[in-house]
C-alpha cells in the first residue's frame, strides 16, 4: 500500500506544509478531526531519488492555514496526523530540553520533577585516576552522555555549546518552562535553561585538573551491562588528559561566563579563571594531545584527528568574552593552520568546510559562532559569514535533489545521522537569522524539521512523545530496564546508519537506501540511541525558528 510522509507533529499557519507520497501523484485531501474535507489538491511527480530510493509525489498545501488537527488522504492511503497552529512546537520545545534533566547523573532527579522515570542516586564514588597512583576524586553529577553511563568532557562541552549559542542568538529560550527544580542567583532565579546547563557546567568543573588539563571521560572500564544507573556499580575511572577536551572546555566556560555574568558574578567569575587556566595549560603544551581507550576498553572514545579546530574555538571563544589581543592571534594562527589541515585532507577526498563543523570532533564552526557574536568589522568577520553563506548555499542546492527537500546526501548517513541534518540546520539557521534571510534557507529548515518529524522514508518522528508514529524503543538503559511503557518524551534518536554497525542492525537488508538504514529497535546502538549531542542542536534549531 502506498505510504504519505509528513511532519507529524505539524506546522504553524504561514509555513510551507508538504507530504511526500512515495505512489504516482495524484488527487488528494486534507480532512479535519470530523473527517470533514479542509482542502483539496494534486500531487506534483518528482520522481527518484539517491536517499530514499523512492518514486515520489510532493502535496503543497501551505495554503491551509487553520488552526486545527488533520490528516492527509490519497488512493487509499492516510498520513499520520498532524496540527496547525501558532503553538504547535511548544510540547516539543519543553520535552527536548528536559530530556537533560532526566539524563542527570548523581543525586539529582526527585519524585517531584521526574515523576515515574525517577531514579536513585547514581555513580556517587569517587573516580580513580586510570593507570596513575593518585587520590580518587570527585566527579560527581552532570549528564550521562546516551544509552550508556559515561560522561565525556568533549561530548558534554558540544552539547552545552549548542544550547548556549542557542541563548545567545535567540533570547525566547530564556524563556521555555520545562519543570525542573529552581536554582537561585543573585536575581532570583536562574531561567530554566541556564538552570539545566549549570549541572553539566558544574560536573565539567570537577573534570579539570589542578594544572588546567581536562580528563577526556569518566566512566567504568567497560559498558554496563542493561542496568538501572543506580545499580552500576563498577569502579569509575577518569581515563587521561587530552588537548580536545581543554581546548572545548576553556572555550564552553568563556561562552557560559558572558551568558552568566548577567546572573551571578561569583559564578561567572569563577567560569572565567576556570576557562583561563585552561587556556594557559593548552599554550604551555602545544603539542596535541589526542584521546584513545586504554586496551580492552569500550566504552565511547570520542576520538578526533586533530585538535586544531578546538584549539581554533577556544581562541575565538576567549576573545569573544575577554577581548585580549593574543587570543585573536591566536584565532588568526590556528585558522591558518586549520586551512593547510583542510587542504591536505581535500588531497585524500574529504570535502567537508571545517569553518561551519558543529559537531563534537569538528569544533572550528563554534568559533565562527564566537567571531560572529563579537561582531567586529573585518576580514575574519567575513570570511566566517561567506563560509556559513557558502555552505547554505550548498545545502539548499543539495535538498533540491530530492522530493523530501532534505540538504542530505547520501554519504551524511552515517551513525548519529539526525545530528548531521540538525547540524545544516543550525549552519542554515545561523545564516538565515544572523547573516543574509533567503526564503529558501527557511524551506530547507522547515523541510530538515518535517523530516525529523516524520516526512521520511520509514514514516516515523525521530523525537520520542512527539508524532503518531514517534519511535519508542531508544537504546537507552533506563528504558531498557524500567517497566514503564514509553520512554520520556524529548528523546532525538541517532537515526539510519548505512554502515550498520551492530549485530541486530546487520540483519536488516544490505540493499536498503540510506534513509531505510533504520530500526525502531533497543539493540541498534548504531541506529536508535540517544546522545546529549543530537538534542542539543535541535533546541538551537527550535529557538531560531520560534
Ligand atoms: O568521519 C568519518 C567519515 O569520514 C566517513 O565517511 C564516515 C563513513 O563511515 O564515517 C565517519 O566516521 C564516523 C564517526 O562517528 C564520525 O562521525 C564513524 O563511521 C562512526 O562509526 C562514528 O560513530 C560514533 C560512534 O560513537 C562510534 O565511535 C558516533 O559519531 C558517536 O556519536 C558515538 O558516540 C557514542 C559514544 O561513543 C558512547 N556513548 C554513546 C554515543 C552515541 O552512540
Ligand atoms: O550501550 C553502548 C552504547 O551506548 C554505545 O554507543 C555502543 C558503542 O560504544 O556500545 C554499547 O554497548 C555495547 C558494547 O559496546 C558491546 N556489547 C553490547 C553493548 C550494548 O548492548
Ligand atoms: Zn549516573
Amino acid at each position: 500500500m502506498g505510504k504519505i510522509y509528513l511532519n507529524q507533529v505539524g506546522f504553524t499557519p504561514d509555513s510551507t506544509k508538504k507530504a511526500v507520497f512515495n505512489f504516482e501523484g495524484d488527487d488528494y485531501k486534507v480532512v479535519n478531526s470530523n473527517g470533514e474535507c479542509v482542502y483539496t489538491g494534486k500531487a506534483v511527480h518528482f520522481g527518484k531519488d539517491d536517499i530514499s530510493g523512492e518514486d515520489v509525489s510532493v502535496a503543497d498545501f501551505s495554503n491551509l492555514k487553520e488552526n486545527g488537527k488533520y490528516n492527509v488522504i490519497s488512493k487509499d492511503a492516510k498520513s499520520a496526523s498532524f496540527s496547525i497552529g501558532e503553538n504547535v512546537y511548544e510540547k516539543l520545545m519543553k520535552d527536548i530540553c528536559k530530556c537533560f534533566y532526566y539524563l542527570r547523573c548523581g543525586d539529582a532527579l526527585t519524585k517531584e520533577f521526574a515523576g515515574k522515570y525517577y531514579h536513585k542516586p547514581c555513580h556517587m564514588t569517587k573516580a580513580t585516576v586510570y593507570g596513575e597512583d593518585a587520590e580518587p576524586v570527585d566527579v560527581t553529577g552532570g549528564w550521562h552522555d546516551a544509552g550508556d553511563f559515561g560522561r565525556y568532557s568533549t561530548a558534554g562541552a558540544v552539547a552545552v555549546a549548542h544550547i548556549l549559542y542557542g541563548v545567545r542568538f535567540f533570547e525566547n529560550l530564556l524563556d521555555v518552562k520545562f519543570d525542573i527544580p529552581a536554582v537561585s542567583c543573585d536575581k532570583g532565579n536562574l531561567p530554566d535553561i541556564l538552570a539545566e546547563v549549570k549541572v553539566e557546567l558544574d560536573f565539567l568543573m570537577k573534570m579539570q585538573r589542578q594544572d588546567g588539563a581536562v580528563w577526556h571521560k569518566v566512566t567504568t572500564f567497560n559498558h554496563a551491562p542493561f542496568v538501572m544507573p543506580e545499580d552500576d556499580k563498577e569502579e569509575l575511572f577518569l581515563f587521561a588528559v587530552s588537548s580536545l577536551a581543554t581546548a572545548d572546555i576553556a572555550a564552553v566556560f568563556a561562552l557560559a561566563c558572558s551568558i552568566y555574568k548577567d546572573y551571578d558574578k561569583d559564578y561567572a567569575d569563577k567560569l572565567a579563571s576556570c576557562s583561563k587556566k585552561a587556556y594557559k595549560w593548552l599554550k604551555e603544551n602545544p603539542d596535541e594531545l589526542l584521546f584513545y581507550n586504554p586496551d580492552g576498553s569500550n566504552t565511547g572514545q570520542y576520538d578526533e584527528a586533530e585538535d586544531i579546530s578546538n584549539r581554533f574555538w577556544a581562541a575565538s571563544a576567549l576573545y569573544e568574552a575577554f577581548g585580549d589581543k593574543d587570543y585573536y592571534e591566536d584565532i588568526i594562527r590556528e585558522k591558518e593552520r586549520l586551512e593547510a589541515f583542510s587542504e591536505k585532507a581535500k588531497e585524500k577526498g574529504f570535502t567537508a568546510d571545517a569553518f561551519t563543523g558543529l559537531g563534537w570532533a569538528e569544533v572550528a564552526g563554534l568559533g565562527a559562532l564566537s567571531i560572529m557574536l563579537k561582531n567586529e568589522e573585518g576580514d575574519l568577520l567575513n570570511e566566517m559569514k561567506k563560509h556559513f553563506e557558502a555552505e547554505s548555499d550548498r545545502l539548499v542546492n543539495e535538498a533540491k535533489k530530492n522530493g523530501f527537500g532534505l540538504c542530505m546526501r547520501a554519504e551524511d548517513f552515517i551513525w548519529g545521522s539526525n545530528m548531521e541534518l540538525l547540524k545544516y540546520l543550525m549552519v542554515l539557521t545561523t545564516t538565515d537569522k544572523k547573516i543574509v534571510h533567503k526564503d529558501e534557507y527557511k524551506v530547507a529548515i522547515t523541510s530538515g524539521l518535517d523530516y525529523l518529524l516524520g516526512c521520511n522514508s520509514m514514516d516515523v518522528s525521530y523525537v520520542t512523545g512527539n508524532g503518531e508514529k514517534a519511535f519508542k524503543n531508544p537504546h537507552l538503559r533506563p528504558t531498557a530496564v524500567d517497566d514503564i511503557e514509553e520512554p520520556w518524551p524529548g528523546l532525538v534518536s541517532g537515526g539510519p546508519n548505512t554502515g550498520l554497525q551492530d549485530e541486530k542492525a546487520r540483519e536488516l537488508p544490505k540493499d536498503l537506501a540510506p534513509m531505510k538504514c533504520y530500526l525502531d529497535d533497543i539493540a541498534c546502538y548504531s541506529l536508535n540511541e540517544i546522545t546529549i549531542y543530537w538534542n542539543s542542536p535541535l533546541v538551537f534549531v527550535m529557538a531560531g525558528l520560534l
